[in-house]
């Protein structure tokens, strides 16, 4: 098949997904097109099925904010008819589902429209989706799609609450690369950042607000305060960095936390890593944590989202109440404390993210995408 999938370029999140799948799908023997603004960042090596396009877009005096959906609505109206897609799948609703739809309607004109499949993420429902200045059109756009899904039963079902969708959400987790995200060999990296046996506990986020990762801070700072000696490594960076760094120093303990910015090889970071902390204000499904707990580390995260159809209580790790730093600490004190609850945790969690190995999911995605070409 000829696939467009039309996606966020960035580190993490709706964007790291789309690209993982056109790969799994060119690997099949699919022709895909990536289309977005920027070259994805996970699209780092040459495959002889897969293409990118660039939405390019002018800029003119008169627009204080150019017309990006427009810009992509042409752009996926040429690439269509260009490449023969049989099939565009968008990732993220706004403003990619709104821009497939007007696309398909100018090419209905002349008989030539294709099936549109939009994947729900998170923020698109949650967060942005759920802003009045959005929601009569992205609700308009998940109607008017062919098909629809989403990443968690979660995220279906709060769809349905704050929107009135009309059409079946189908439901397919995310998924991961198993061989990637797995424990290796990295003693001399751990040294380098442990040299005297530390623990290691990890978060990885964009900084936003939604994440709390200034809650990260407060749970490493009482595992400190239980003699614990540890290092948290904060992967990822965005618009909270400054208040998180405010919050080491008060709390005093900058000396003890590492800002590692944007990483490519976080496998080789979550190697090292005893315990990952995800204390997240909202969630669809929580891709870090699934990521961490492919690499056999444990999780505390809150008990929010798609989250608790990941991350099973006392099994993969602890979920914790919202905003409860005390409870997320003394969880994590006694992960640390204790070699043989850390190992059982850590394989539970290898064994769980087997669940949502990439084949697997790939399958699903097939099985759906011949569902919605039959109609
Ligand atoms: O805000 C983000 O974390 C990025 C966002 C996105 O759509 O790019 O992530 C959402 O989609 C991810 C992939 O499906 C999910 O794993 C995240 O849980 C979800 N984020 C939120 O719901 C906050």
């Amino acid at each position: 098949m000829n696939i467009g999938i039309v996606l966020y370029p960035t580190y993490g999140g709706s964007g790291v997904v789309a690209t993982e799948l056109g790969k799994g799908l060119a690997s099949r023997g699919h022709n895909v097109h990536f289309i977005s603004y920027a070259r994805p960042m996970r699209l780092d090596e040459f495959h002889e099925n897969i293409s990118f396009h660039e939405v390019t877009f002018s800029a003119y005096p008169l627009f204080e904010y150019p017309p990006y959906d427009l810009a992509l609505a042409s752009h996926l109206v040429d690439i269509i008819t260009y490449q023969n897609l049989d099939l565009l799948h968008v990732h993220y609703a706004i403003p990619h589902a709104t821009s497939a739809y007007l696309a398909n309607q100018i090419l209905k004109e002349s008989g030539n429209g294709i099936p549109v499949i939009t994947t729900l993420h998170g923020t698109d429902i949650t967060i942005v989706g759920s802003d009045p200045s959005y929601t009569p059109v992205v609700t308009f756009s998940i109607n008017k799609s062919d098909g629809v899904t989403a990443v968690s039963d979660y995220l279906r079902d709060e769809t349905c609450k704050r929107f009135d969708i009309k059409n079946k959400i189908e439901v397919i987790p995310n998924f991961i690369d198993l061989v990637r995200f797995r424990k290796s060999e990295k003693s001399h990296f751990k040294k380098a950042l442990c040299p005297n046996g530390e623990k290691v506990l990890v978060h990885v986020s964009n900084f936003r607000e939604v994440k709390r990762v200034s809650d990260t801070v407060e749970i490493f700072h009482k595992v400190l305060q239980s003699g614990i000696a540890a290092h948290l490594l904060l992967i990822g960076d965005g618009p909270d960095r400054q208040k998180v760094e405010n919050k080491c120093r008060e709390l005093k303990i900058c000396g003890k936390v590492r800002f590692l910015g944007k990483q490519e090889k976080i496998e080789d970071i979550l190697s090292i890593a005893d315990l990952f902390l995800i204390p997240s204000g909202s969630e669809t499904f929580g891709l870090a944590a699934l990521e961490a707990m492919s690499c056999s580390v444990p999780v505390i995260s809150s008990n929010i989202g798609g989250l608790p159809e990941l991350n099973i209580h006392g099994e993969t790790g602890y979920l914790c109440d919202l905003g409860d730093t005390e409870e997320m600490g003394n969880f994590a004190v006694s992960i640390l404390r204790d070699d043989k609850l850390q190992k059982k945790l850590a394989d539970n969690a290898r064994k769980r993210a087997e669940v949502f190995e990439l084949s697997k999911i790939v399958d699903l995605y097939e099985d759906y995408y011949a569902s919605v070409m039959k109609g």
